[in-house]
């Protein structure tokens, strides 16, 4: 028994081949050393053609290498974790920890009642002892199509978890389970079940539609639900008192399921909203969410997800508390995070939206350095250390002083509710630590990264646990603007970090690994890259068109350590990708969007960042599109670049690539009608003609978005005339100035 009491109840396993990697890396960085000396010492004199672009080069290339050096701790000890849930059943199951559930939506627009509801479904199905198991919806939109939705599907919750249950359910979200036994040839045991429980999940399904269709609740149904009566103050999504209903509660005898099972809790939330008081955005309904269900369930884990991101796995839950409960090394880990993954990623992945490198191998070396970051959905949380807690050697969580504590107050749901209410008033915070050292940060816009920080640097530890089979799916964006727009916000949010308060390059020294600080830099360090990218995109080539070499040619000796850093690094990574699951031609897919974000996306931010700073923009949180139009998804499953409308990204992204299809062409033209110097252009401008080539295949998809395709997804007209007639003219220029 001893002995059985002794064992983890997690593993932690250490990566393979880690001193072939460093010894790689190093001989890489000897490369980037040799480049460096290289360009310093070759320097063109004054009056030299190239002179001022030589300088840049020197700059960007030493901003590359310095930047390079970020990536590496994180390659150097990656940890993959294991739980022990069969232990953690065996040993706890009668003292498990109350789990409160977080859903947040803010726009039923972009995010369909269904989906939202789908979510809801597959987190209360969770193989977990329901008394024990709430769940908060928080709607920013305060929609009451969205509040039905909830009344329905708390309805319709009373036979799916039993059912879940019954027949062993997966995935247990009603959609997703649906469409894969659809697909699912060998026969179910359970037909005669299935029939009724899925016309029941389809009337439910067609309702909300049609309500969210008319934007109307059904007349015969507000009159039966008090709960609406609340919506009578509302006068718009950013004007109205709080609104809070418990729909299901144990206090209530109605709350069990068909059954006669106790159901989890669940409850909806608008918390009030006034335009003259800042709301803080995803970071705001969150605290409110923490501050209500301290009242209500008082779960001492949390766990937060999106609304598009449903449970794939009933048992994730239990895997995630192995960590915490855990009796060696559980008392030190803030939170646990898993993967973002998605559902409809595409086989080649042609936006780059799975960020598989990331998942599959950069977190895994960030957990081996102290943690992973939160990343805001998909994360389990102790509620004490969101809520501020501080570490110290002595904590120690004791399960068993929960196990009889009964955090329902005394009197009735109908007070219950009104004292949450209270705590979910939009001037609840002022004069408190909310949003500074409790709960969710406010004031950037990746709250959720930021507050991960602040819980390392208050001492504690985070894990990552990336399971074979999926804990929770979600939805990629699907157009080309959409995945853009999304890394703007982040990269921009990763900037605010790193001159916050909390910044990891100098608040967190001392407080959390060397190794880790370096790996926050190198995720909030992205905006910096936008300008030595867009130089090396433009100026070698304009160079090129003019015949003048800024690399070495093929015949020295300095040539080597360019071939060998541009041969090693993409070849490393290129396997890098393989490895993290993806195929060739998605490699290629992510190279185009690293480009176009560091391109784009990361500019824009940088200028965000400039026009915030002087006061002229205000924050805005972009919510990324959860649906798609028929046509829209059809182009996406081809893979087929989708464009969409005009904006100055894509003029940008567009002109770019037509700069450098003009400097290659230019440059041919030369060779043929010139013919002094001939091949020898690609004796001495070797590099320069790759770098182009290289820039003129990656953007094949923005040239035929321009000239070639018919459809509604290619760049707009506007964007073609704009972009060609600039890309022109800067060639021009540029000819006709030296
Ligand atoms: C989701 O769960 C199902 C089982 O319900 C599993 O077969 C599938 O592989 C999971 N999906 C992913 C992406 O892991
Ligand atoms: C938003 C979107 O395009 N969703 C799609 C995700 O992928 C599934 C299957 O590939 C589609 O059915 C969804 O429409």
């Amino acid at each position: 028994m001893a002995e059985e009491e002794s064992y983890p109840l997690f593993e932690t396993r250490r990566a393979k081949g880690r001193v072939i990697y460093t010894i790689f890396s190093l001989s890489l960085f000897v490369g980037i050393l040799f480049i460096w000396v290289y360009r310093v010492s070759h320097i063109p004199r004054e009056g030299e053609d190239g002179k001022w672009a030589w300088i840049g080069l020197l700059c960007a290339e030493l901003w590359f290498g310095l930047y390079w050096l970020l990536r590496h701790p994180f390659r150097w000890n990656p940890v993959f974790r294991e739980p022990f849930r069969h232990k953690l059943s065996q040993r706890y199951e009668e003292i498990l920890p109350r789990v409160d559930i977080f859903v947040c939506t803010a726009d039923p627009g972009i995010e369909p009642a269904v989906m939202v509801m789908n979510t809801v479904l597959s987190v209360m199905a969770y193989d977990y002892p329901t008394e024990k198991l709430s769940v908060y919806l928080s709607d920013d939109a305060a929609s009451d199509i969205t509040f039905y939705a909830l009344l329905e599907a708390s309805l319709f919750a009373k036979h799916w978890l039993p059912f879940c249950k019954k027949f062993k359910v997966e995935p247990t979200s009603p959609a997703a389970y649906f469409k894969s036994i659809a697909s699912c040839t060998h026969p179910n045991n359970h037909v005669n079940e299935l029939v009724p429980i899925k016309k029941l999940y389809q009337d439910m399904e067609s309702r909300i539609e049609n309500a969210a269709k008319v934007g109307q609740v059904p007349e015969e149904v507000r009159p039966k639900y008090k709960g609406f009566s609340q919506w009578d103050s509302y006068t718009s999504r950013r004007d109205h008192d709080t609104i809070l209903q418990i729909l299901l509660h144990g206090k209530d005898s109605s709350a069990k399921d068909v059954d006669g099972n106790v159901m989890p809790i669940l409850v909806y939330l608008a918390r009030e909203k006034r335009p003259q008081v800042a709301h803080n955005f995803k970071a705001g309904a969150m605290n409110s969410l923490l501050r209500v269900s301290s009242m209500i369930s008082n779960g001492e884990i949390i766990l937060n997800v999106d609304c598009d991101m449903y449970s794939n796995n009933s048992q994730s839950l239990r895997d995630a508390l192995c960590f915490f409960m855990d009796e060696v090394k559980g008392h030190e880990i803030a939170f646990v995070q898993t993967p973002q993954c998605f559902e409809n990623v595409t086989n080649n992945d042609l936006y780059g939206g799975a960020l598989r490198v990331i998942y599959e191998v950069e977190f895994h070396g960030l957990d081996g350095l102290g943690g992973p970051f939160y990343i805001g959905t998909g994360c389990f949380h102790r509620r004490e250390i969101l809520c501020g807690r501080k570490f110290n050697d002595q904590y120690k969580n004791d399960w068993k002083e929960y196990k009889n504590i009964d955090h329902m107050k005394e009197g009735s749901l109908h007070e219950l509710e009104e004292k949450s209410k209270a705590l979910a008033s939009c001037t609840y915070e002022e004069n408190t630590l909310w949003g500074k050292k409790m709960g969710l940060q406010y004031g950037c816009a990746v709250e959720d990264v930021i507050t991960g920080l602040s819980i390392k640097c208050r001492g504690w530890k985070s894990v990552y646990y990336n399971p074979q089979r999926r804990a929770f799916l979600g939805v990629a964006p699907t157009t080309l603007p959409e995945a853009l727009v999304q890394h703007k916000r982040w990269s921009e949010g990763g900037f605010q970090i790193v001159l916050s308060k909390y910044s990891p390059a100098w608040y967190a020294y001392g407080l959390i690994s060397p190794g880790l600080q370096m790996g926050y830099c190198y995720y909030n360090l992205w905006v910096l890259l936008s300008w030595p990218t867009l130089y090396y995109c433009i100026i070698p080539s304009l160079y090129l068109l003019k015949g003048i070499p800024l690399f070495p040619q093929m015949s020295s000796p300095w040539f080597i350590p360019f071939a060998y850093v541009i041969l090693g690094d993409s070849s490393y990574c290129l396997l890098e990708f393989l490895w993290s699951g993806g195929t060739i031609q998605g490699w290629w897919n992510d190279t185009r969007m690293w480009l176009y974000k560091r391109i784009s996306s990361y500019l824009f931010a940088f200028f965000d960042i400039i026009l915030k700073f002087f006061g002229f923009s205000e924050s805005a949180f972009v919510i990324s599109a959860k649906v798609a139009e028929e046509n829209v998804s059809q182009r996406y499953e081809k893979e087929v670049m989708e464009f969409g409308n005009s904006s100055p990204m894509l003029t940008l992204l567009a002109t770019l690539a037509l700069l450098n299809l003009f400097c290659l062409l230019g440059m041919l033209l030369k060779q043929v009608f010139i013919s002094e110097g001939g091949l020898r252009i690609y004796e001495t401008m070797a590099l320069q003609v790759l770098l182009s080539g290289v820039l003129v295949l990656i953007n094949v998809p923005v040239y035929q978005g321009l000239y070639l395709r018919k459809d509604k997804g290619r760049l707009p007209i506007s964007v073609a005339v704009k972009s060609t007639t600039l890309a022109l003219s800067a060639c021009v220029l540029f000819i006709a100035i030296s």
